[in-house]
């Protein structure tokens, strides 16, 4: 396939500063008529040609300023639209009349139908599959939409803008026409078109606009939408009240689809969802749940201002719009909720997801330089990554500053398509500073290790810190420069009280962060009256690895004693990493697992501090997951020797603190009715760690069944389900709870997707039959993406030892399945392929079967190439 190169950009040859849609709608024949108002660029030759972009096109009417277009005017292809000898004036009109077939795409990008609902996704150039267009961010145009369809199949027809016009015609049909005032990119254009139900609210942003809100659900689900609402409305408070942004148009409507291949789509006005970030109530939605609807909804609407009225010149600065826009939505949950708990929760999800990317051979940079595929850049280096530099920028600058620099970006770029360079600038020219060093974090990739050295010296009071910065080579990146990184920290005397230094020698440092600049630097601080334990990296400042030789006596005090949870947290991950890794290595070995009193201690000490927050304490009490533990260990993974190695420090703490954990879970117990507050969801999540400590110490399923029979709230429900089906797989007890979780949900797909991501999960080699089982199950459909995330997602990228099976048999399941599923929907397809990025990392047997199966699908004639670009770079 055909690669495309940042440095190839080049400006359109035309302009399209007025575009008319006119959509007929039909299932099967839907008829778009395009009108267009294009101008050549000046300095741009008479004879060039417009070439249009399509994909999978039927034209079947072109006219120029009003006259058919002789066929040798032409050449329409379904990929490709190209039109020469144009007006000399290089001003005129061209309409376009395409027809598509809702109905059969099945790939959901374009305009698709889902649950009888006409629905569209662009993002990233799936406006080429309804009309001909520059279809690309940097082609800016004010549309107006005419919307026409069966009065009884769609009374509701919604677009971009604002409403302008409606209407009732002949033959039982009806229209709707809509403006959006906001030139924008193609990929921002939306269509719904259906018959849906509504919740309604309205909002007055602080200059006094008054916005219709809508929110629009299938019939009877309306109820399940008010939480989704009020999330809506703080964000919208939040992003003026803390970036000094409004709204700016007079409806915001918000619809929830079915059928959707990611989380949501912040189409200008008309927000388009996966009904999975929309419906929430207690009895069907999880403390999870309602936190990613909470997240989703804001980072939409965030996009308001980061996307659409600054948008991206070419898919290349992806991340100026989304890893500022996830660094947006981060802030407002650590607002809304308790922020040290959300930023321990984005450093696991950072290492769960984007590390291992980072380390494999997927691994790019936050703003790629070349790509096939660029639905495949969708990813948590572009995302996740792409925020931790947002905010590491925030870090060196400080909060003034940073806040200067993002009103400047606001002021100088509102309308533009704008670049990473026009992002950085703003805030060189805001502070003064120079971050063309920084600018690195998104030319590299890779996640840096720093590996550091401490020297105390008794007789001079000095402190000094030693760091050595690393980054390993990455697909395409030979040798890398050092990066300036910001390592926020702090040095603690006894009982974690920190040390002022009299002043810091050598490299930068600026309050409270060192700023790491070379590739070998020294710290060093006077005045230090005791030997410190130094508190690196807090808040955890940016996405690096760190090597130091602090003991298992220093990270047991920082785990005690640390001001700062997230340092607290990651202390004693690393002792228990340690530990987990270790034994991992002894039951590979043959030998037994080997635990030490001071962890269990430990463990034991944070459950029953009742200082700490009771979410803090369930992070702290999650053993580090069978990922996180093959992550760790990098090479030669054995995942049935990872999941002894966890069960078996599972099992010593649950045994040595039995009896007060029973009393801690019975302590917890909800008191009055469900709140999916943070507080709540806190106490939730702690007596559902305790549960499964409790249902092993116990060795019985009782406690998780009489859970799981008196749950009110799917938090509980799900959580008793879960230890049920990890911890006592084929019982009786499980095989119970799981019926009365189908007879009960059977009819909520939604709901219904927990039960298969729950089976989907079962340690061991039954998960591979029972995941053949469930597909035959009435419900499930691979033409679906939640109900395929759901099993095939879970199986393959969350179960550890039923997927690496040492037989080969679940990545050979995958890649069959994988070859199905690209049939219908590449982009789905391609997503789940990217569970097998870490295969070289395994043991031999397994590389070599994984490998085999890679092979398998590179093979496949006829391949999308969207999976054909994730096989090939996996296997290189
Ligand atoms: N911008 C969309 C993602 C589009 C993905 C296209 N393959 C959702 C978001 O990030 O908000
Ligand atoms: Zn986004």
């Amino acid at each position: 396939g055909q690669v495309f190169h940042l440095e190839d950009y080049k400006p359109t040859d035309f302009l399209i500063p007025e575009t008319h849609l006119d959509f007929s709608l039909h299932p099967e024949r839907t008829v778009v008529k395009s009108t267009l108002q294009i101008e050549r660029r000046e300095g741009v030759a008479s004879d060039a040609p417009l070439i249009l972009d399509g994909d999978d096109l039927k034209l079947v009417d072109i006219r120029l300023d009003g006259a058919v277009l002789g066929d040798n005017a032409y050449i329409a292809t379904p990929d490709r639209l190209e039109i020469r000898g144009l007006p000399e004036n290089g001003a005129f009109t061209l309409e376009i009349t395409t027809e598509i077939n809702p109905t059969t795409n099945r790939q959901l990008t374009g305009l698709y139908r889902s649950s009888d609902v006409y629905c569209t996704q662009c993002e990233a150039e799936g406006f080429r599959r309804i009309t001909y267009f520059l279809d690309r961010p940097d082609m800016l145009s004010v549309y107006t939409v005419r919307i026409e369809a069966d009065s009884s199949e769609a009374p509701l027809l919604l677009s971009n803008g604002n409403p302008k016009d409606k209407g009732k015609l002949t033959n039982g049909r009806h229209f709707a026409v809509w403006h959006d005032p906001h030139p924008k990119p193609a990929y921002l254009f939306a269509l719904v078109a259906g018959d849906l139900g509504v919740i309604t609210d309205t909002f007055t942003t602080a200059s006094g606009r008054h916005v219709d809100l809508g929110i629009y659900v299938e019939h009877g689900k309306e109820r399940r939408a008010l939480y989704a609402m009020d999330a809506l409305k703080r964000s919208m408070k939040w992003d003026e009240d803390v970036f000094g942004r409004e709204y700016d148009l007079d409806a915001f409507n918000v619809v929830a689809v079915s059928d959707f291949n990611m989380g949501a789509m912040e189409n200008k006005g008309l927000n388009v969802f996966n009904d999975k970030y929309v419906l929430a109530d207690p009895d069907t939605a999880t403390d999870t749940d309602y936190a990613g609807i909470e997240a989703v909804i804001a980072h939409e609407y965030f996009h308001n201002w980061t996307g659409n009225r600054i948008t991206c010149r070419d898919w290349f600065q992806l991340c100026l719009k989304e890893g500022l826009t996830v660094y947006r939505d981060h802030e407002f949950s650590a607002d809304m909720r308790s922020r040290a708990v959300k930023r321990i929760a984005e450093v696991k999800g950072l290492k769960a997801h984007q590390f291992p990317e980072d380390a494999g051979p997927l691994a790019h940079p936050v703003r790629p330089r070349q790509f096939r595929e660029i639905n495949n850049f969708y990813t948590s280096t572009v995302y996740e990554k792409g925020s931790e530099v947002v905010r590491m920028i925030r870090t060196i600058l400080g909060p003034e500053l940073f806040r200067k620099g993002m009103d400047l970006y606001f002021e100088r770029h509102d309308g533009d398509a704008a670049t990473i360079e026009d992002f950085i600038k703003v805030f060189e020219d805001a502070s003064g500073e120079d971050l063309s060093q920084f600018a690195l974090w998104y030319d590299q990739a890779g996640t840096p290790n720093l590996a550091i050295t401490y020297d105390y010296d008794q007789a001079t009071k000095t402190f000094e810190i030693e760091i050595e910065q690393s980054l390993k080579p990455t697909p395409g990146q030979t040798s890398k420069k050092p990066m300036h990184i910001p390592v926020q920290f702090a040095l603690l005397g006894a009982k974690g009280r920190e040390l002022r230094p009299r002043s810091a020698k050598g490299g930068l440092v600026k309050d409270d962060v060192i700023h790491l600049r070379k590739r070998k630097e020294r710290f060093s601080f006077s005045g230090i009256l005791e030997r410190p334990v130094p508190s690196l990296l807090r808040g955890f400042s940016a996405p690096v690895t760190l090597t130091s030789e602090l003991t298992r006596t220093d990270l047991a005090f920082l785990a005690r004693n640390d001001g700062d949870e997230v340092t607290r947290w990651q202390a004693l991950t690393q002792l228990l990493n340690a530990k987990l890794t270790s034994n991992a290595k002894r039951v590979r070995g043959g030998k037994p697992a080997t635990i030490e009193n001071s962890s269990i201690k430990l463990l034991g000490e944070i459950a029953f501090n009742v200082t700490l927050d009771e979410a803090f304490r369930a992070l702290c009490l999650s053993i580090p997951s069978e990922s996180d533990i093959a992550r760790e260990l990098g090479a030669n993974i054995d995942p049935d020797a990872i999941l002894g190695s966890r069960d078996a420090l599972i099992s010593a703490v649950a045994e040595a603190h039995a009896g007060k954990f029973a009393q801690t879970y019975s302590e917890l117990a909800q008191e009055g009715s469900f709140k999916p507050d943070a507080a709540g969801a806190g106490r939730r999540a702690l007596r559902n760690v305790l549960l499964d400590y409790l249902s092993v110490a116990e060795g019985s399923s009782k406690r998780a069944a009489t859970q799981f029979k008196n749950a009110d709230n799917m938090t509980d429900r799900a959580a008793a389900l879960g230890v049920l089906v990890q911890r006592f797989g084929d019982s009786d007890a499980t095989n119970h709870a799981l019926q009365a979780f189908e007879a009960r949900f059977g009819n909520d797909p939604l709901v219904m997707d927990k039960w298969f991501v729950v089976q989907a999960m079962q340690p061991g080699n039954g998960a591979l039959d029972k995941v053949r089982e469930l597909m035959t199950h009435q419900l499930f459909s691979l033409d679906n993406p939640n109900r395929t995330r759901a099993l095939i997602g879970a199986f393959s990228s969350g179960n550890q030892t039923g997927f690496n099976r040492a037989d080969g048999a679940g990545y050979k399941f995958f890649a069959e399945t994988i070859l199905t599923i690209d049939k219908k929907n590449p982009q789905l397809a391609a997503r789940l392929l990217t569970a097998m990025r870490s295969w070289r990392s395994f043991e031999p047997v397994r590389r070599e079967h994984a490998r085999e199966s890679l092979a398998t699908i590179a093979r496949e004639t006829g391949l999308s190439a969207d999976v054909r670009d994730i096989v090939e770079r996996t296997l290189a």
